[in-house]
């Protein structure tokens, strides 16, 4: 019985399974530094990443450049919205903010790091 389940969890494992359920997506190419930059840093937060190569596929990176207003790779969604790039990634966790967006916390907008106003990123 689910709910009988979901009564007996602890704080800690309902943390654990939210975030577990975070999607983080990262469009990079191969041989880009920040790329790579952005994703050991993901990797030393323990996260999956979704990881999207671009090469060559101009479609999908026209796609990108309209979601996110930016030309450059990486770009990282964190459950369908458009964090930014490598040095957003970076900004959001000297600032303290990573972990709780890992974690599935909303954060207002205006807390986004580099993201232009109106921008939606749906990914
Ligand atoms: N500030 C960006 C820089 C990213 C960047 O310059 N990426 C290079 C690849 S390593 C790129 O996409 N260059 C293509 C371009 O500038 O049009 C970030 O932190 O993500």
């Amino acid at each position: 019985m689910p709910g009988a389940t979901r009564r007996h969890m602890g704080i800690a494992q309902m943390l654990a399974s939210r975030a577990m359920t975070t999607r983080v997506v990262m469009y990079e190419t191969p041989r880009c530094p920040y790329c790579r930059r952005a994703r050991a840093l993901l990797e030393a937060k323990g996260v999956a990443a979704e990881i999207v190569d671009m090469t060559g596929d101009s479609e999908r990176r026209a796609w990108l450049r309209q979601v996110t207003g930016q030309r450059t790779v990486p770009q990282i969604f964190i459950d369908g919205r458009s964090m930014g790039g490598c040095d957003e990634l970076y900004d959001l966790e000297a600032r303290g903010k990573l972990d709780g967006l890992l974690a599935g916390k909303s954060v207002p907008t205006a807390e986004f790091a580099g993201i232009a106003a109106g921008n939606s990123g749906q990914g």
